[in-house]
């Protein structure tokens, strides 16, 4: 293929100016610049999100010096502890927890090694490499001049001018330093007293020791407390939870979580499956940080707050059940002293900081409504089909039969209470023991104000529930109840169809 020279001309062009553009890109990326430090702890470079701070004094040793940069580079990016740094006469050491690790002299550095100078007396952390052309990210880089701090950034030197080392990390090269990612919710220290620091069960000198941080440990710091002028960092080591005295200790990176005050948002409440025994609450919790429980404090209208426990702010047995953002909680009858009636119940949502909100629920009626005083009604059971009929002094069950043995009056009390006279007999319906007292029957009598003779009517869903004052409720016992004739027992409250009955009117 030849091409005219106009064309040559231009594919000429075309690559010159690729070539120009892409320099252009990595000439920006690392310039040599002097800068003017103008306060304590200004932050002159960044590599890898790990900043370069600098200060106006001197400061050959400690935290803003060179060595700290490179400590504090190695704890952030690969949990790793440096020392030896230009105390020693040869390479600076390396150590970690659960990792096998050392340093590897090497010719041709890669972003991340150690720089350190053939005087052994500085040291940085190598930023980039253009051939034989190594830039620095360093600490302590500075002067003074007629009272002005000055400090160069993206040092640049030959590989011939300084020793490069590379981290070995279980026997393999450590990769070249990529961007990584500052922690928000702690701060990161590594312990710099050369006796090491105590971990203390309080922030106060006074407070027992429970051990000793040993030099060079890396840490997260997740709550500082100023004490009289001393700062404290909460943390914990070999698996005990306490607080150090962070003088002993330099800063890495990291920051401490803004504080949460802003209290979980509860939404969308709803109440369903309610059934004789139970219901269960649903609604939607949403927290910025994150929800550590929500409460359903639960109680009868009945004798008030008489079956919620004190301790229902904690107690796992209020507790919904958290999926997600939603949250479920089944109240039962049976946690109430199996009560019916007006149940109540709230909702509390806490946040992981101790902030809570509260909703109340509508609640429930569980198995009862109102049922109009003075009418006559038939009594049919739900699961035979047949009706309570007064028949001489005990009622029994039988088919239909449209006429007065089997229509009752019911009347309600002004405590609450019904009671449940037979038309044809002009008796009230109450309960009876045998002599033993083993069985509990119902009976007819003449109106004398016994308990015996006050109920509850209970409803849920068209169906009632008779439940006499002295906590018996009518039941239909035995395979035998279900036929004709059969005498109608009593029996503390059980959950079947034989309890169930249809009023007629
Ligand atoms: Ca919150
Ligand atoms: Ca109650």
């Amino acid at each position: 293929m030849k091409y005219s020279n106009r064309t040559k001309y231009l594919i000429y062009m075309f690559i010159f100016m690729v070539v120009f553009l892409m320099s252009g890109i990595d000439v920006k990326a690392s310039q040599t610049q002097t800068i003017v430090i103008s306060k304590d702890r200004q932050v002159a470079d960044e590599f890898c999100n790990v900043k370069a701070y600098y200060v106006l004094q001197s400061s050959n040793t400690g935290p803003y010096c060179c060595a700290g940069y490179v400590k504090r580079f190695y704890a952030a990016l690969y949990n790793v502890c440096v020392s030896q740094i230009n105390t020693y006469a040869g390479p600076p050491a390396v150590a970690a927890v659960g990792a096998n690790v050392s340093l590897r002299q090497v010719a041709v550095p890669q972003p991340g090694d150690i720089m350190q100078n053939t005087a052994r007396t500085h040291v940085g952390i190598v930023k980039e490499v253009e051939g034989s052309q190594v830039t620095l990210i360093e600490q302590n880089w500075k002067w003074t001049l007629n009272g002005t701090v000055y400090a160069k950034i993206n040092r640049k030197i030959g590989t011939g001018y300084a020793y490069f080392y590379r981290l070995v990390i279980n026997g393999k090269d450590a990769a070249p330093a990529t961007a990584a990612v500052e922690p928000k919710d702690r701060q990161v220290w590594q312990v710099s007293s050369g006796g090491g620091v105590n971990l203390r069960q309080s922030p106060s000198a006074s407070s027992a020791s429970l051990l000793t941080i040993p030099y060079n440990t890396i840490l997260n710091v997740t709550e500082e407390q100023n004490v009289n002028g001393s700062v404290w960092g909460k943390t914990d080591y070999n698996g005990k939870n306490g607080w150090i005295l962070l003088s002993n200790a330099m800063y890495v990176w990291g920051q401490y979580p803004a504080s949460d005050i802003t209290p979980p948002v509860i939404s969308d409440v709803s109440i369903s499956h309610i059934t004789r025994n139970s219901y269960t609450v649903t609604c939607r919790v949403n927290d910025d940080r994150g929800i550590s429980r929500v409460q359903f404090p639960t109680w009868t209208e009945a004798s008030g707050q008489d079956d919620l426990a004190n301790d229902w702010w904690t107690n796992p047995a209020y507790s919904g059940t958290i999926n997600g953002g939603t949250v479920t909680y089944a109240v039962k009858r049976s946690a109430h002293n199996s009560e019916f009636g007006i149940y109540n119940t709230h909702i509390y949502a806490m946040d992981t900081s101790g902030n809570w909100s509260a909703v109340v629920t509508d609640g429930v009626d569980l198995g009862t409504k109102k049922l109009k005083s003075g009418i006559n009604v038939y009594i049919q059971n739900i699961r035979s089909g047949k009706y309570v009929t007064s028949t001489g002094n005990y009622p029994t069950m039988k088919n239909f039969r449209n006429n007065a043995s089997q229509l009752y009056k019911i009347n309600k009390r002004s405590d609450g209470y019904y009671t449940i006279t037979s038309v044809s007999e002009n008796k009230r319906l109450s309960i009876v023991k045998n002599k033993t007292g083993n069985e509990i029957a119902l009976k007819l009598v003449k109106a004398t104000g016994k308990q015996e003779e006050y109920w509850k009517i209970y409803e849920n869903s068209g169906k009632y529930v008779f439940r006499n004052k002295t906590g018996y409720e009518v039941v239909m016992i035995q395979g035998d109840s279900l036929k004709s004739n059969s005498k109608l027992r009593m029996n503390m409250q059980k959950d079947c169809k034989t309890n169930m009955f249809r009023l007629i009117y």
